[in-house]
This record gives C-alpha cells, structure tokens and sequence, in this order.
C-alpha cells in the first residue's frame, strides 16, 4: 500500500489540514506527530527506505525506543500538507536506545522532523507509560485566544483550569483532569520538553505561556477536539473579559460538583475554589 493512502497517513493529514483551517498554524507554526501500531507499519513495509542516516534527537527516550512515528517537519508548512504530503511530513524510527532517529519515508528535499522532536517524544514517552499505551497523537498550535490569555491570568495550572471549565460545561467533561500550565521557555527546548513531560504526567492538555498549547490523545479526532475544545473556551473568556471585568452570573462549584455526580466525573476540589 501506498503510504500517503494508508490510514494513519491519511488521518495525519487531515488532522494537519483541519488545524490549518483554524487558523492555528501560520506560516511554519506548530507541529503533528502520531506514535504507529505495528500493524500500521506492517502495511506500508514496502515503502520504508532503512539505509538513511542516523541523527540525535536531542533527548533520551527509552519508552519508545524502537518504534516508528510520522512527523511533522521543521520549517514546513501545515497549510501545504495537504498539497505535498511528502515534502511536509515523514515517518522516522527510534533507535534501540531511544536516542537517534532515522527518516524512513518522506520529508524529501532534505527535511527533517519538527524542532520540537524533543518535546514531542518525550511527551510520547510520558504518555505512553501513564496511558497504558492507548495515547499516540502529540498536538502543538498556535491558537490565538488560548495564547492572549497567558498574558493576562496568572500561569498556574489551578487558575487556567477553572477559568477555562468555566466557559463552557463540557470543559469538565473532556478534560476533568484539568490543564497544566508552562512558563515561558525557548520552544524547542530540553528544558520546555522536560517541563511538558512532567505537567502530561497528569495533564492531556499543556499551555506554554506566550507561546501555544500542546494536547496528547488517543487519536486524531479526540486530540484535534481537545484543543478545539480549550480554544473555543478561551476565545468565550477573552470576549468576557473584553466586555468587562465582572462575570454578572456564572457556572459556580457547585454547578461544577452537580455536573460531575451526573457525569461521573472526578473533578480535584483545588480547582473548585
Ligand atoms: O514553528 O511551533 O514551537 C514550530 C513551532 C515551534
Ligand atoms: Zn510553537
């Protein structure tokens, strides 16, 4: 089978296109990456070139060592993945050790995979082992209103999450574990990539202050409404707070409790303050 008509790779694609469509992505901003079962691998074998070259990740990932992942690529476009798959994506594969990888199909004219491969494997690598195994998409964009509210609230994790469930009553639902929050750090970095494997420890959503939000999901879809999700709650927020400081009425904690005993959600009391 073709790889860009396999599955995985299609479902790839139309993550990265809909993530465009948002407005999410400008110029070469974010990145995609998805985790592969070895069914999905097995089926494009054919089309895998293992003799390239090697190259450090930047990062030490044990967890995933020896598996296979498409990419996006640093420095292309979300807005052409869609036109030319195999110019802005690629499928890469971790050494045993978990510390080079190699690109096996795509990214050609001499691509290589995002500048944030750290945090993305090692963002893998957490989830993976908190997961069971079941997360595989790691999502980061750029969205707008998500981006704004980092320069107004302060960055912890207690505040975002209440604000944010606060906007909307499937905020809860989607995310009860609730959002961790980064401060600002050089994107691309170790340092940034330690700090999101740790807040993805308990976290499937991770805001990177001044920056952009990083979500980890089970697959496309679900990570892809993840982010839209947050998104559509801080773009409600930044008109509340636009048109005045004081919320006239609101979804209280006791809303939220009520709304977790119906939907048999456990929600931490340290966000219903
Ligand atoms: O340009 O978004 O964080 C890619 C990025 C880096
Ligand atoms: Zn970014």
């Amino acid at each position: 089978m073709s790889v860009t008509e396999s599955k995985a790779v299609k479902g790839f694609i139309t993550m990265a296109n809909d993530g465009w469509e948002q407005g999410w992505h400008e110029r070469n901003g974010g990145n995609l990456s998805y985790r592969m079962k070895d069914e999905e691998v097995k089926e494009i074998a054919n089309e895998l070139d293992h003799s390239t070259e090697w190259h450090p990740i930047g990062a030490s990932v044990p967890g995933v060592a020896g598996e296979y992942f498409i990419f996006t690529g640093t420095g292309r476009y979300f807005q052409n993945v869609i036109k030319n798959p195999e110019e802005s994506i690629g499928i890469i594969k971790l050494d045993d050790k978990g510390e080079n990888y190699q690109i096996v199909w795509g990214l050609t004219g001499g691509g290589r995979p995002t500048s944030e491969i750290p945090s993305h494997l090692m963002s893998h690598e957490t989830k993976k082992a908190v997961s069971g195994g079941t997360h595989r998409v790691i999502y980061h964009a750029h969205p707008a209103n998500t981006i704004a509210l980092t320069f107004v609230l302060p960055l912890k994790d207690e505040i975002f999450t209440r604000e944010i469930w606060e906007m909307m009553p499937e905020c809860s639902v989607v995310f009860p574990e609730g959002i961790g929050v980064a401060e600002w750090m050089v994107p691309g970095s170790h340092e940034l990539a330690v700090r999101t494997g740790e807040l993805l420890k308990t976290y499937n959503v991770a805001i990177w202050a001044h920056h952009g939000m990083l979500c980890s999901g089970e697959d496309f879809d679900s990570t892809f409404g993840l982010m839209h999700t947050v998104e559509k709650a801080a773009t409600i927020l930044v008109k509340v707070m636009s048109m005045t400081g004081i919320k006239r009425q609101t979804i209280t904690s006791d809303n939220m409790r009520a709304l977790a005993k119906d939907f048999k959600l456990s929600l931490d009391e340290k966000f219903l303050y």
